[in-house]
């Protein structure tokens, strides 16, 4: 049902995990040597024009006038078959290639694989990350916000506010790929298997991965009854606690969720105490559409995914925070234009006369696309 396509570095180590467990898996770069240090994706694009871009946004989207053309006929070529169902795009926010190219991809592929699902999935930088790096975030991070479809922020930032301290940049980066895979692998799992007390199969995944807006996955152990009462409130507000954490992702903003989908994997005995009528109060409003799967392999978990979410604005505005502090240097040594909160995405493509309508259902034009992401 998955395949993963990964833009960039970060992107590609991604799209090698996935292949790792057998996802059909595809990787695209300018960097050459980046490409050569996959392990498991067989099937690699390397772009023409430079051998990366060296965290120059700018300079991504400019060469990609000679690129878009192979990475959208690569990606549609190797994800034709119907079994593909959900692609994965994935890519950091904080680069040049996968920053970059990645918004104007996914609008492109939104366009020609009308079959199937297209989901981003950026990879946001931690705190620590120089400026340039927060700047192409939020500049990426607004382009997504713009199109209509589910995205996936995975939060190099999370681990760090979960465990209260840094961590190596290679183990970290490992620990949030391998989660991230996991989480995916998970779902795609209980699609397969049986259960007599009711299942979250395919459709209903397709339907939760189809919703646009944020989404969150969250796995909650609940095998420790240590210091635990076994009764429904209990276990609702141990589910709360570990959607407030938000796993691998940026922190959940508790406005909106339109689907949820919750897969219990435990002894049957627990069953009786989930009840998930109070579970949503932590939203301002509960979904529309509630997904139960009830599987008794596991040792007693909850894992939890929650679509149709609002923007990761509060992570956009702690990426603000972080840039104001920088701005004085920043203002001497960068040409980059930065947006500041409160200003709107239009104004991020103002110098283009012909921008089309965001609200268009019509099929565009890659022109029209093109010309949008042109500087
Ligand atoms: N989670 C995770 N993040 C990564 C990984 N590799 C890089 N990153 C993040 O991605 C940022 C760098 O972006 P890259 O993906 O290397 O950039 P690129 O898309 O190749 O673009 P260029 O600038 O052209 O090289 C880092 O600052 C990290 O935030 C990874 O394997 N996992
Ligand atoms: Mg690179």
């Amino acid at each position: 049902m998955f395949a993963c396509v990964g833009i960039g570095a970060a992107g590609n180590n991604i799209a090698d995990e996935f292949a790792k467990l057998g996802y059909p898996s595809i990787a695209v770069n300018f960097s050459k040597t980046d490409l050569d240090s996959l392990i498991n994706v067989k099937n690699r694009l390397h772009l023409i024009g430079s051998e990366g871009v060296g965290k120059q946004r700018n300079e991504a989207i400019r060469l990609m006038q000679n690129n878009w053309e192979s990475t959208v006929d690569f990606i549609t070529q190797n994800f034709s078959q119907p079994s593909i169902e959900i692609i994965l795009i994935a890519f950091s926010t904080s680069g040049g290639t996968g920053s970059g190219l990645s918004p104007f991809v996914i609008e492109i592929l939104k366009e020609k694989m009308t079959d199937k699902i297209i989901v981003g999935c950026p990879i946001l930088p931690d705190n620590y990350e120089v400026i340039g790096s927060q700047i192409n975030n939020q500049e990426a991070s607004e382009e997504l916000s713009e199109l209509d479809i589910c995205v996936l922020p995975i939060d190099n930032q999370s681990l760090l506010r979960n465990l209260n301290k840094k961590i190596p940049k290679n183990i970290l980066y490992e620990e949030i790929n391998n989660k991230f895979v996991q989480l995916i692998h998970q779902i795609d799992s209980y699609t397969n298997k049986f259960s007599k007390n009711g299942i979250v199969d395919k459709r209903d995944v397709i339907q939760l991965f189809s919703t646009s807006g944020v989404m969150s996955i969250i796995d909650t152990q609940i095998a420790d009854f240590t210091n635990f009462k076994l009764d429904s409130k209990s276990f609702n507000e141990k589910i709360q606690r570990s959607w407030k954490k938000s796993n691998i992702f940026a922190p959940i903003q508790f406005e909106r969720v339109l689907r949820a989908g919750i897969i219990f994997d435990g002894d049957e005995k627990i069953m009786e105490y989930l009840h998930y009528d109070k579970l949503f109060d932590t939203f301002s409003h509960a979904p529309i559409d509630l997904f139960e799967g009830y599987y008794h392999d596991g040792d007693g978990k909850v894992l939890t995914i929650l679509s149709g979410l609002n923007w990761y604005y509060n992570r956009i505005e702690e990426v603000d925070t972080i840039i104001e502090k920088h701005k004085n240097s920043l203002s001497s040594v960068s040409e980059k234009v930065y947006k500041s909160k409160n200003t709107s995405k239009m104004h991020l493509f103002d110098s283009i006369s012909n921008k089309p309508t965001a609200t268009s259902n019509n099929s565009r034009s890659v022109t029209d696309i093109l010309s949008k992401y042109a500087r």
